[in-house]
């Protein structure tokens, strides 16, 4: 994926030119990943463009955060404010919206204190499926990876932290080189975790299954999926499983803001179901793209429109 050259960037208040969007070489976040981000996009519906669960994803920011100790230099508001002019300025129907908060210029050193600099920059671009267009009709090929994700002592789990991402960097360039689309992480106990950048359904006997939240990303489209499927009348249910139950699970499938509902196809080389996507996925899928795209009135709390 490549962010385009040109546009605006929302950086400390201000709207810049990207060129000119710079931040200090000696930056505490880009030594140390003491930055925090969010994933959020915005939609084309019939009202015009629109944020999907933009207070959501900005509170998660915040939370990354105060777990990161960084102090707040805005509020949810004035950060909700900020992602809706960056669209508008770029003049964007749909794009994909990247806060970052992140350890400024104050002296490297492992020791930080509430006085150290903060940048905070959103940038949007347009970015379509995740994991290709493919992906979404017909499914991706998964691989167990040899990284394990973190114990929730070793990292803050629920902290979108920048440093958190280098593991799932190693294990994608891990799974891509070996020809599989993308990885699977298994927890220090060995159920199974998240993906990459994903959390991970499965659906067995007509019952869906997520993991719970211990290990994993607090995921916002796991929220939604749950809240769907509900709806829909499915049976859903948060507890542990192993790579075995989805080597016989019936179907499953990634969740996550870039992936959106991306079914997956084989893991370590078992097909699941019939190797495509499955029914109940396919439901699910359609019911989301109606969510994020306006064409489900139930769900238009979920969107803030950008004009
Ligand atoms: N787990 C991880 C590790 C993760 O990074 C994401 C989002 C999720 C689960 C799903 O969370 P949510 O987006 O709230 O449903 N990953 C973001 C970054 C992807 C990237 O390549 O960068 C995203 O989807 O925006």
């Amino acid at each position: 994926m490549s962010v385009t050259n040109d546009g605006v960037i929302w950086m400390n208040g201000e709207l810049v030119e990207r060129e000119n969007a710079k931040i200090s070489v000696l930056s505490h976040g880009l030594h140390y990943g003491t930055g925090v981000f969010e994933g959020i996009r915005c939609y084309k519906t019939s009202k015009g463009a629109a944020v999907f669960r933009l207070e959501e994803h900005i509170k998660r920011l915040l939370d990354s955060a105060k777990i990161m100790m960084m102090r707040q230099k805005y509020t949810v508001s004035e950060l909700m404010t900020a992602v809706l002019e960056t669209i508008n300025a770029n003049n964007l129907e749909e794009c994909y919206i990247r806060p970052i908060i992140t350890l400024g210029d104050g002296g490297l050193g492992i020791a930080t204190t509430d006085a150290y600099p903060i940048d905070v920059i959103i940038a949007v671009w347009q970015w379509g499926a995740y994991l290709g267009d493919e992906a979404l009709s017909k499914g991706i090929k998964v691989k167990t990876s040899s990284y394990t994700r973190f114990n929730v002592n070793s990292i803050p789990i629920r902290s979108k932290t920048c440093g958190n991402y280098v593991t799932s960097v190693l294990a994608k360039r891990e799974a891509n080189i070996s020809g599989y689309d993308e990885a699977l992480f298994l927890d220090t106990e060995g159920y199974v975790a998240e993906g990459t950048g994903e959390n991970i359904f499965i659906i067995k006997d007509g019952i869906l299954i997520t993991t719970p939240l211990t290990s994993v990303l607090k995921g916002i489209t796991r929220d939604t999926v749950l809240e769907i499927a509900r709806d829909l009348n499915y049976t859903v249910k948060e507890q542990l499983f192993t790579r075995d139950d989805i080597y016989v699970a019936d179907e499953a499938f990634f969740t996550g803001t870039a992936a959106e509902i991306t079914p997956i196809s084989m893991l370590d080389n078992r097909l699941l179901g019939t190797g495509s996507i499955g029914p109940i996925t396919k439901k699910i899928q359609s019911a989301y793209f109606g969510v994020v795209n306006g064409n489900n009135r139930r769900y238009s709390k979920w969107l803030t429109v950008v004009k």
